[in-house]
């Protein structure tokens, strides 16, 4: 075979387009998820290029000879005939309709082929005319959320998810730093408070160059084309249509600066309104002392907040919610900071579905200079090829132990276990019982109903031996995660010192801040995890932590900044508390 034209990442996303065109056209289960795994198993393989050159496409899990061809096709030529072939029967705006919460696989189905709605306007008009209202089975409450999620969608579209945008403030930092000289120089707007999603990327910076620095600027090799370009501010778009601002100012008034592109655009309104009542003006190039006339420039942004007189508040914590009268009392929580972190209990290895070695997920870890760790792979109702038996685990539980000790880095034995659908858990009391510390995870079954759903996650809390509820929400990229009773099951996660975790993989982001900030309300106590899949990928924790600043967690609610010996405390506790 020649080239490739197709990474693993398109070839991965083609093969779940194919899973949904082939469910949409009712075909049954197991031919339909036998495309989600295979997308799976490409996504967490080498690059496609080699296995395919050696002839070990097939070698990967859930990848017989027939979804073999299937991707060598899509690799050589962009396409294949299978998603032709789908397509002609579904216009691709179909996604669209797909991508809003409210509607699932099977309703969608039933709003195109009876009703021919196939992309977001259709919808929209449905519902405006009160034609979704009359159809049957679906009730007010339905259409209701159906609204809501068109709403969403329109608001999520065009904007980047925070990983990927990071990643990418972190590239355009570097080739500034390489530029005309700059004093400071950082990310700014939505970034920097952390935000799920980003319209763009606020850039600020401070030099005494400013023309030699926006000229620079625009000429980045990934700039597609230039919005604007003046002499203290420049926007850029890069291919797919992310902006990137950059604002530079004198050094004199870097606090101002930051302060003001950090926003919310919401907490800098109500800033500037105390601000005013104190006889200040609050702006970007200082703070105007309106009785004198005198105008007071910041270096930092806490000389900023002290000079409004109020407590200095974080990023994460700057959505106009009340944070600023809880600032003027002085009774900001001190929130939990990377560096509180002493380990990691959410990876997992080849030996389900991580993408590298069990080594070298743990001398990953150690790495990075934690106490401790636990390699948590999937109980083995996730299949033969991603589950492990109880042997299995047995056997990991001494390699880990020999690796764990070669590294001094301690290890904890762990498992993400299924949570079934009647919230029993995937394996026996007495297998549950041989682990240090388990994570139960709902991950099948998703479209129970909001009771059915609430009564399995409070019976899984329930259980002694489980520590941790794995990505509570579900939540996934345009998903919104299924819906339960929250307040239940944070009272009897609560009630049962069970932890719930902030999951940090870059598409979860689970639960999310509004949430564990209502969990918190209850007492509960948090993990920040990685949720690695591949050694790279333990550096989510720290997208686990900045939700969990947004949430307003301290160190001492979140279980993983905890000591080795303290951990255990708290599984212990449970096991006598509930055994
Ligand atoms: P985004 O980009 O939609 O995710 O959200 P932000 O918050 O990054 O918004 P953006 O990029 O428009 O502006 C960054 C910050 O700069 C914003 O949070 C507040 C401040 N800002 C920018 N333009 C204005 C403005 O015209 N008025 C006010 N009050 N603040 C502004
Ligand atoms: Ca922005
Ligand atoms: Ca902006
Ligand atoms: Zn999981």
């Amino acid at each position: 075979m020649g080239q490739t034209l197709l990474g693993n990442d398109q070839v991965a996303k083609k093969l779940n387009q194919i899973r949904t065109l082939m469910e949409l056209a009712g075909e049954p289960f197991y031919k339909f998820m036998a495309y989600e795994r295979a997308a799976s198993a490409i996504e967490n393989a080498g690059p496609l290029k080699e296995l395919i050159a050696a002839d070990e496409l097939v070698k990967l899990p859930g990848i017989g000879k027939s979804i073999a061809a299937t991707i060598m096709e899509l690799c050589e030529r962009g396409q294949c005939g299978l998603l032709e072939e789908l397509s002609q029967r579904f216009p691709p705006t179909i996604f669209e309709v797909l991508g809003v919460s409210g509607i699932g696989i099977k309703t969608a189905g039933t709003l195109f082929e009876q009703f021919g709605i196939a992309s977001l306007a259709d919808l929209e008009h449905a519902v405006e005319s009160g034609m979704l209202a009359g159809l049957p089975r679906m009730g007010k409450k339905s259409v209701e959320n159906i609204k809501r999620g068109i709403l969403a969608y329109k608001g999520r579209q065009n904007r980047t998810p925070l990983g990927a945008a990071l990643r990418i403030a972190r590239d355009v930092l570097a080739y500034l730093k390489d530029g005309p000289p700059t004093d400071r120089l950082t990310y700014a707007g939505s970034l920097r408070r952390a935000e799920v999603t980003v319209g763009d990327i606020d850039i600020v910076c401070t030099s005494d160059q400013a023309a030699a620095v926006i000229d620079y600027f625009v000429r980045w090799k990934r700039a597609q084309a230039v919005l604007a370009e003046g002499p203290t501010k420049a926007s850029i778009w890069l291919e797919g249509g992310l902006q990137i601002d950059l604002r530079v100012l004198p050094d004199a008034v870097y606090g101002n600066l930051l302060q003001h592109f950090t926003g919310s655009r919401e907490h800098n309104i109500q800033l500037r309104e105390y601000a005013v009542r104190k006889g200040l003006r609050v702006s970007e190039n200082g703070i105007l002392e309106l009785e004198t006339g005198r105008s007071i420039t910041c270096r930092t942004e806490e000389e900023v907040y002290a000079a409004i007189d109020m407590q200095y508040i974080p990023p994460e914590l700057r959505s106009g919610i009340g944070e600023i009268d809880v600032a003027r009392a002085r009774s900001l929580p001190a929130l939990i900071e990377r560096d509180d972190i002493r380990g990691d209990f959410h990876m997992h290895s080849t030996w389900s579905d991580g993408r590298d070695t069990l080594e070298t997920m743990i001398a990953s870890a150690a790495a990075l200079g934690y106490e401790y760790h636990s390699i948590s792979e999937h109980s083995w109702g996730r299949g033969p090829k991603y589950g492990m038996n109880p042997e299995q685990v047995r056997a990991q539980r001494a390699k880990v132990h020999e690796y764990g000790e070669k590294l001094s880095i301690r290890t904890l034995c762990s498992s993400e276990v299924d949570i079934l659908p009647d919230g029993s858990m995937d394996y026996s009391d007495s297998v549950l019982a041989e682990f240090d510390i388990v994570i139960g995870s709902i991950h099948s079954a998703l479209n129970q109903t909001r009771d059915e759903l609430t009564k399995r996650l409070i019976r899984a809390c329930e259980n002694p031996y489980v520590n941790i509820i794995g990505h509570p929400t579900g939540r996934y990229d345009t998903f919104n995660g299924y819906e339960f009773d929250y307040d239940a099951v944070f009272a009897a996660a609560a009630r049962t010192g069970t932890a719930l975790e902030i999951d940090g993989q870059e598409g979860r982001l689970d639960l999310p801040a509004p949430l564990a900030r209502r969990a918190k309300e209850f007492g509960v106590t948090f993990t920040t995890d990685s949720d690695a899949h591949a050694a790279a990928q333990l550096a989510n924790l720290d997208l686990a932590v900045s939700q969990a600043r947004r949430a307003g967690l301290t160190k001492e609610q979140v279980l993983n900044t905890r000591t080795f010996d303290e951990v255990k405390m708290f599984v212990e506790r449970k096991r006598r508390r509930t055994a």
